[in-house]
């Protein structure tokens, strides 16, 4: 007798749960709606002085047997979820992401494709010193069948008394070598005025980790015809790095390469912790290449091979690396850069891993 009594409150809980379920999604729906006019209106669809209203009008009406602050608190899940739904809304809606468009995102630069299923990489020197020394990374990239040289002209150094770069006349060193060794250069850009001048001397601007969230500099890269690689910034998820993405391509421009670079954690066996799992998650959210720069990641020479490896292994769309002819009197980055040995060595481990080198 007391089974079958069970078993008809299980059936009356059912149905509550079945409505309860019912009526969590209706009023989320109306929350989309409410949100889709306040956008129109160009409104913030979170409003905590009506979360508030609402939590008041659940204490005046709560007979029980729960008390005010479990119901409460049942409440502020439930309002807390329907903004999850616009929070995901605004995700979806992103330009970079693959929600929005399926294909990947193929960059050609100087008849190079970059993010076409090949894995590529691009070497050079940290900073660009004089003509002879980047002339000779750029004959041993040449010689490895590789097509793309960096190298830094602007430096964002942490210290203000470390070299800050040639500027404008690293620029021209580049251009000079992109036309004698018909490689594409790529070099970072730091100040928006910047942008115009360097479309007359790099086939690729870089913007930084230090700047990815420098939104003036996105939107003046947003406007450029050059395609743009844009670093992870030390401190920033991946979310946030999406978002920089996304202020480039809001602002016009779809030719973008994601480079993770590695983050600030405790860690301090090496320089950067590299997130190696950022790659298939930026490979699943968003339709744009991505790259891995294993120098400043790991700031350890020996660690190149092994990372570069774990990078091409899972998914990556290519490796930047850094080279310098005398890394010991390099003015930058002397740690981590390899001598051209290091180099040979470096691309003869990584060719069995499929990268290509002379396409
Ligand atoms: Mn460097």
């Amino acid at each position: 007798m007391s089974d079958v009594t069970l078993e008809q409150l299980r059936v009356q809980i059912d149905k509550i749960d079945d409505q309860l379920l019912d009526l969590i999604n209706e009023r989320g729906l109306i929350v989309q709606k409410i949100s889709d006019l306040k956008k129109e209106k160009g409104v913030d669809p979170y409003d905590p002085v009506r979360e508030r209203a609402i939590l008041d009008k659940i204490a005046e009406r709560n007979n029980g047997p729960f008390d005010t602050g479990r119901v409460q608190h049942i409440f502020k899940e439930i309002l807390k979820t329907a903004l999850s739904l616009q929070e995901e809304d605004r995700r979806k809606a992103l330009l970079v992401s693959r929600k929005r468009k399926n294909e990947n995102t193929v960059v050609t630069i100087k008849g190079q494709r970059i993010g076409d299923g090949e894995q590529r990489l691009i070497a050079g020197p940290c900073s660009v010193e004089s003509y002879e020394q980047t002339a000779s990374v750029a004959q041993q990239v040449k010689n490895h069948g590789i097509k793309f040289l960096r190298g830094g002209a602007f430096k964002p150094r942490t210290s203000p008394y470390d070299f800050q770069g040639l500027g404008v006349e690293g620029l021209k060193i580049l251009k000079r070598i992109a036309d004698e060794y018909d490689l594409a250069v790529i070099s970072e850009i730091v100040s928006p005025h910047d942008i115009e001048l360097a479309e007359d001397y790099l086939d690729v601007i870089q913007i930084g980790a230090r700047n990815m969230q420098n939104f003036e500099l996105l939107k003046a890269a947003g406007q450029s015809k050059k395609p743009v690689l844009l670093k992870r910034g030390l401190s920033a998820t991946i979310d946030e790095f999406m978002k920089a993405a996304e202020y480039i391509l809001y602002s016009g421009n779809e030719n973008i390469i994601l480079c993770e670079r590695g983050i600030r954690t405790f860690e301090r066996a090496t320089r950067n912790t590299l997130d190696i799992s950022a790659v298939p998650i930026l490979k699943q959210e968003t339709h744009l290449p991505v790259f891995v720069d294993v120098t400043h990641s790991t700031g350890r020479r020996d660690l190149l091979i092994p990372t570069a490896k774990a990078a091409l292994a899972i998914g990556a769309d290519g490796v930047m690396v850094e080279v310098h002819p005398d890394p010991s009197i390099a003015l930058s980055d002397t740690e981590q850069q390899m001598d051209f040995a290091q180099f040979d060595e470096f691309i003869k481990a990584l060719k069995p891993s499929g990268i290509l080198t002379n396409a």
